[in-house]
C-alpha cells in the first residue's frame, strides 16, 4: 500500500481496493455541492460512484466533514455534502484551516487532488478544470486548481477545463507549469461544454493503456512531481449548441461583472447562469461530460493497477 499521510480517513472500500492493488479513482465534491441544481446533484454523485463501480474500480469522493478529510464517503456523508448550506468550498489553501476548526467543506479539484494523491490514489476524474478567467489583466482570478497540479502527481481525466475562463490562456498557463496534457482520442482541446475549444493538443492517445504508459514514463523520468491531464471530450451528439453557448456565456460574463461578483462565487454563479438560460440544456452538456469522464477514468486505474 502506498504511503499515507495519517490524518486522512479512508472509506473501507477504498482502503480495501488500495491494499489489494485495485483500481480506484478519485471524485470531486464541489461539483455536488456547488456546481449541479439540488436536488439533481445527489443523484448525480450517487450516479457517478456507481459509474465508477460499474468500471471495476472503487469510488473515492473526497470532502471535509467535521474537519476529518474524507477518501470516499458513505451514503449519508454523501447526502450531506449535497444538501447541507453549511458546507463550505475549499481549494487546497483552505484545508488547514478546515481541519483545525472542524469545518465541513466540499473539495474543488485543487483540493480532492492534493489530499487524494496523499493517499495514494493515482486517477481523478471530475468535469472541467478551473484556469484563467476572462479579464485577468484586471482580477487576477486564475484557479488553485492550475498551481496545486503542477506539484502533484496524479491523473485528471476532464472535459477540459470551463468554457466560461479564458481558455487559450489557461491552456499557456499549463505550458508554463509543465502540466503534460493528452487529448484522448482528439486532437483539439475539449470545450467542456463543447466537444472542442478551437485549441489544438500536442499530444493524442486512443486507449487506456497508452494512458498508463505515460504515467509509467513520469514516474521512470522522476521529474518535478506534476499531474497529467486526459483532455476527454464530450461526444459531439451531447454537446450544448455552441451557438447558444456563446450567446447566453457573452450574458452570464456581463451579468457576473455587473453584479460585482468575485472570488470564489464566480465559477458556481456562471454555471447556475448557464443552467437556467439555457432551460438546463448546459446541465444535460455538463453531466454528460462527466459521465464519459468518470467511465475513461475507471479504465485508466484498471490500466494503471494492472502494470
Ligand atoms: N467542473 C464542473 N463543475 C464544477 C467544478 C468543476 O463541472 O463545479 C468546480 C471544480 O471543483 C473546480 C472549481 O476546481 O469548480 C474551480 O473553482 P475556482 O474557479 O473558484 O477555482
Ligand atoms: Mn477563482
Amino acid at each position: 500500500m502506498p504511503p499515507q499521510s495519517s490524518v486522512l480517513a479512508l472509506s473501507d472500500e477504498v482502503r480495501d481496493a488500495l491494499e489489494q492493488r485495485r483500481p480506484v479513482v478519485a471524485l470531486e465534491s464541489t461539483i455536488i455541492a456547488h456546481g449541479l441544481p439540488r436536488p439533481r446533484n445527489l443523484r448525480v454523485g450517487e450516479e457517478l460512484e456507481a459509474l465508477v463501480r460499474a468500471g471495476g474500480a472503487a469510488p473515492a469522493t473526497v470532502a471535509v466533514l467535521d474537519g476529518v478529510p474524507r477518501i470516499g464517503l458513505d451514503k449519508a456523508q454523501l447526502e450531506r455534502v449535497a444538501g447541507d448550506n453549511t458546507v463550505r468550498k475549499l481549494g487546497h489553501r483552505d484545508l488547514a484551516p478546515a481541519l483545525a476548526t472542524g469545518a465541513s467543506g466540499a473539495t474543488t479539484v485543487s483540493a480532492t487532488a492534493f489530499l487524494a494523491a496523499r493517499a495514494g490514489l493515482r486517477v481523478f476524474a471530475t468535469g472541467g478544470l478551473g484556469g484563467v478567467h476572462r479579464r485577468w489583466t484586471e482580477t487576477q482570478d486564475e484557479s488553485a486548481d492550475l498551481g496545486l497540479l503542477a506539484r502533484t502527481r496524479i491523473s485528471v481525466v476532464c472535459a477540459g477545463v470551463k468554457s466560461i475562463l479564458d481558455v487559450p490562456a489557461t491552456l499557456q498557463r499549463l505550458e508554463t507549469l509543465g502540466v503534460g496534457i493528452l487529448g484522448y482520442r482528439t486532437e483539439r482541446f475539449p470545450g467542456f461544454y463543447l466537444s472542442s475549444s478551437g485549441e489544438p493538443v500536442d499530444w493524442t492517445v486512443h486507449t487506456p493503456e497508452e494512458v498508463a504508459g505515460v504515467m509509467e514514463a513520469q514516474d521512470a523520468l522522476d521529474g518535478p512531481e506534476s499531474a497529467l491531464l486526459v483532455a476527454n471530450p464530450v461526444p459531439e451528439a451531447e454537446q450544448l449548441d455552441p451557438a447558444l453557448h456563446d450567446r447566453v456565456l457573452a450574458e452570464a460574463l456581463e451579468e457576473c461583472r455587473e453584479r460585482g461578483i468575485t472570488g470564489q462565487a464566480v465559477t458556481p454563479f456562471l454555471l447556475d447562469f448557464l443552467v437556467r438560460a439555457t432551460g438546463g440544456a448546459s446541465l444535460e452538456a455538463n453531466l454528460a461530460a462527466v459521465r464519459g469522464n468518470v467511465r475513461l477514468a475507471a479504465r485508466i486505474a484498471a490500466a494503471w493497477s494492472a502494470r
